[in-house]
């Protein structure tokens, strides 16, 4: 059945969804995955009816968005068109995502001009205290007045032939909402915040943060952290969208004290999960991504320590660098336990833990790339012996009048001899494996606690560490593969949050079969124990860090790492099928409902 389109007919009144993020078509973290990964499953329900809102900055836009050039008369291509006419610089176009929605992007320096108007007006209007404000702020309310001004032409020219639902993502886009409510403009707001600016900022610095959760006052609290105008924004917002929502339980309790307001939905996250039809194939790739890793293990750990690369087992952590928030702390404590553990029960293993963040750094080290380098230059003359002893030995077996296997050893030139002795023995060093890929800017939380544990590649550790302070991209010259790749590669993925509205990490591992570790004050690993009493039988382990501190909470982990390593080959590979198997659960085909709920409600509640 063909959707009909409101924007283009008037003939029925019809439901239109307009999605608004910052992160639109502009990647900053994981709102982009949530909204990106969403939308064919949005597509589906609501066809034409489905656009996006955006900030426009021309560098991601090049990559991502394709304009369109005519503009019809219809409502959108109308008020887009009147926008333009009062001087606005609107782009529209597709996302050039999977699902290709249709999506508008407001160009913040066309209003830049009236930016002291808005803030003045915020301030008498709603009483949001925005001088001296950083710069994003600034942005964020110039957004916010683009998009009231879209949301309000679009709402006056359609009357009562639509019905008009925007579901405002983050305090970012939310300026609007309480001039969208107190002009009583014709649509209905769903508001779904993804963190709190307060619990985000009290997390990472007050101890035992959620006890004290009903103490804090809000507005002291904001002034404290220089975030006023952030957290009263977030505030109003909560409080004044026809349905407040976030993603998950442990944040609802947040948005409760620190927003004065008990959410009225959770939204679970969700990704586009994509199934392979025999199972084997996701363990093939699993294979070829580790055969990657080991290269750049090799060329990392093999100059100074070689170690059995058949008994290696590769782990991983990743997201923004917030050291304690993330779980970094706990994390390299339970692997300093762990270290000490295996070398007491002589366990003939070793573990590689990647740290996988973002921190200022200089550049690669240009001596974890020369040892790199030099030992492809050792691969290649292996290569160029490997052929040449192929030839000699065809050569050789073709013309044979007997029937003795000829002497290899005589099949090499000494020219290659010497070059592969040469380019070996320059390699070789006593110098331990560097702990950091890059060369930081400074030091930080996890280069002192390796230091302070002394997990520093010493010979004699189970325990390698390898710290990568920059994303993972396929043009990575030390990995050579993009970050989805990278975990597929892995055996298991370890993040025990402190502080985590939803977590996408250990979602992202499950998608690909790997298995993985989160936490209870994770949104994800909350979830997970409310729908799977048996997670870890499917190949998820939740560290408690709701009512243990942080020592007992790091020993419960350096265990679940220490079962995990006395795993054998084939209980792994069973445990990788088992978690591929319950990735569906987490398919936006069937966490859309929550969206569709509240997007409902919305609607009732505006009428
Ligand atoms: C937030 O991004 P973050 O890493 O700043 O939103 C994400 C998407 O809902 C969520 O997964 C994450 O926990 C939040 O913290």
């Amino acid at each position: 059945m063909e959707i009909q389109n409101p924007l283009t007919s008037s003939a029925n009144k019809q439901k239109v969804l307009i999605e608004i993020a910052w992160e639109t078509c502009n990647q900053v973290g994981g709102i982009y995955t949530v909204i990106r990964t969403k939308v064919p499953s949005m597509v589906e329900k609501w066809g034409n009816n489905y656009f996006l809102l955006g900030p426009y900055f021309p560098q991601t836009a090049s990559a991502e968005f394709e304009p369109i050039h005519d503009l019809d008369d219809s409502i959108l291509g109308k008020t887009i068109q009147k926008m333009r006419s009062m001087g606005l610089g609107v782009h529209y176009g597709y996302w050039l995502v999977t699902g290709k929605p249709r999506i508008v992007l407001f160009d913040l320096a066309s209003i830049a001009d009236r930016l002291n108007q808005i803030k003045a007006s915020l301030w008498d209007k709603h009483q949001v205290s925005t001088l001296h404000v950083e710069d994003i702020v600034n942005q964020t309310i110039l957004f916010g007045e683009m998009i009231r001004i879209f949301l309000t032409e679009l709402a006056n020219d359609q009357g009562n032939k639509t019905e008009i639902v925007a579901h405002i993502h983050e305090w970012m886009s939310a300026t609007c909402i309480p001039d969208l409510r107190k002009d009583n403009v014709k649509i209905a707001t769903v508001f779904t915040t993804h963190a709190t600016m307060l619990g985000r900022y009290l997390a990472g610095n007050v101890p035992d943060f959620y006890d004290k959760l009903h103490t804090f006052n809000w507005l002291d609290e904001a002034r404290h952290y220089g975030i006023e105008a952030q957290a009263t924004i977030e505030r109003l917002a909560a409080n004044m969208c026809h349905v407040m929502t976030t993603v998950s339980d442990v944040t609802a309790r947040e948005c409760e004290f620190l927003l004065g307001k008990v959410p009225d939905l959770i939204l679970p996250n969700g990704l586009n999960i994509t199934r392979f039809s025999a199972m084997h194939e996701h363990q093939n790739l699993h294979t070829l991504f580790k055969d990657r890793i080991n290269e750049f293990v090799m060329g990392h750990f093999f100059q100074s320590q070689p170690f059995d690369l058949s008994k290696t087992l590769y782990f991983f952590t990743s997201g923004r660098y917030e050291f304690s928030n993330k779980g970094y702390d706990i994390t390299l404590e339970a692997l300093a336990r762990l270290n000490w553990k295996m070398k007491q029960a002589k366990i003939d293993k070793t573990v590689v833990m990647f740290f996988i963040t973002k921190q200022p750094y200089h550049s690669i080290d240009p001596e974890v790339l020369q040892s790199r380098a030099v030992m492809d230059e050792i691969h290649e003359t292996c290569n160029a012996i490997e052929k040449q002893i192929g030839e000699k030995l065809f050569n050789a077996s073709a013309s044979a009048t007997d029937l003795q296997m000829p002497d290899l050893n005589g099949f090499i030139d000494e020219y290659w001899r010497l070059r592969l002795r040469r380019t070996i023995q320059t390699w070789k060093t006593n110098k331990r494996p560097k702990v950091v890929t890059h060369l930081l800017k400074n030091e930080d939380g996890i280069t002192d606690y390796t230091k302070k544990a002394n997990l520093m590649n010493n010979p004699e550790d189970k325990v390698k560490i390898v710290y990568h302070p920059d994303f993972i991209v396929s043009t990575n010259p030390l990995f050579g593969l993009d970050y989805g790749q990278f975990v597929r590669g892995c055996n298991l993925g370890v993040f025990p949050s402190y502080y985590e509205p939803w977590g996408y990490t250990p979602l992202e591992c499950i998608a690909r079969g790997v298995p993985t570790i989160t936490s209870d004050l994770s949104g994800f690993g909350d979830y997970m124990m409310q729908i799977m009493r048996d997670y870890e039988q499917w190949g998820v382990m939740v560290v408690n860090r709701k009512t243990q501190d942080f020592h007992k909470a790091a020993e419960q982990l350096s265990e679940m790492l220490l079962k995990f390593v006395k795993q054998s080959l084939r209980e792994r590979i069973t445990q990788r099928n088992r978690v591929e198997s319950i990735s569906d659960t987490f398919d936006w085909s069937n966490l859309r409902a929550y969206y569709d709920t509240a997007q409902d409600l919305a609607l009732k509640r505006r009428k």
